[in-house]
């Protein structure tokens, strides 16, 4: 099975990413029977969903998971729906802040996430790391870029298993003062190759 696992580069003043940490410790120790690729995307709406359909091209995986990091979870989110909106709470990192715009203006309003959650959620907890379906991503790029994967999935690749999967904050990656609930970069990636296992036949 040939999964492709992408992560995001810095955004919002931090100067790394869990998910892009993440995806290139999956990426050193994949599960077995896991052919894994990693893309790391940026957090541009020029950018960003250009960039995991042209790693998708490249690469012809079965699945794709993105990940996203999300300041202040507690739990690792699997987001149940894409939604075909631009509003971000925040300009990206080319300084440009979309708001009120569809992202496929001919596209339905929403996708449903391809990825077995349910299963990916007790695949998690039972190894004792907080997991939950939640219900969508957001309005900024961890939106679009779940949205484009499955717009590209409805209308290219019926076939494809692709989803999306926001992670909290490292423990490494808190800044002095900041309380905000995090998870080890070790428990993260136990997380994702979970995750990534409950993807084999
Ligand atoms: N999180 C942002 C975009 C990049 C990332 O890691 C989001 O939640 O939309």
């Amino acid at each position: 099975m040939r999964v492709l696992l992408t992560g995001f580069e810095p955004f919002d003043g931090r100067n790394t990413n869990a998910s892009e940490q993440i995806a290139r410790a999956v990426a050193a120790d994949p599960p077995e029977g896991i052919e894994l690729h990693v893309a790391i995307l940026p957090v541009t709406d020029a950018e960003g969903p250009a960039t995991v359909l042209h790693a998708i091209e490249q690469v012809q995986p079965d699945a794709v998971i993105s990940m996203g990091e999300a300041a202040g979870y507690d739990a690792m989110h699997l987001e149940r729906f894409g939604h075909n909106l631009r509003d971000y709470r925040i300009p990206d990192n080319a300084g440009v802040q979309i708001r009120d715009e569809p992202i496929e203006p001919d596209g339905p309003s929403a996708y449903d996430a391809r990825l077995p959650l349910r299963a990916i959620e007790a695949a998690i907890t039972q190894i004792g790391i907080p997991a939950q379906v939640t219900r969508d991503a957001g309005a900024f790029l961890c939106n679009q870029v779940l949205y484009t994967l499955l717009h590209h999935a409805a209308t290219r690749r019926p076939d494809l298993l692709a989803g999306f999967i926001h992670v909290p904050l490292l423990t490494e990656q808190l800044r002095d003062g900041e309380t905000t609930p995090t998870l080890s970069l070790k428990d993260s990636v136990a997380a994702i190759r979970a995750a990534l296992r409950t993807l084999l036949p």
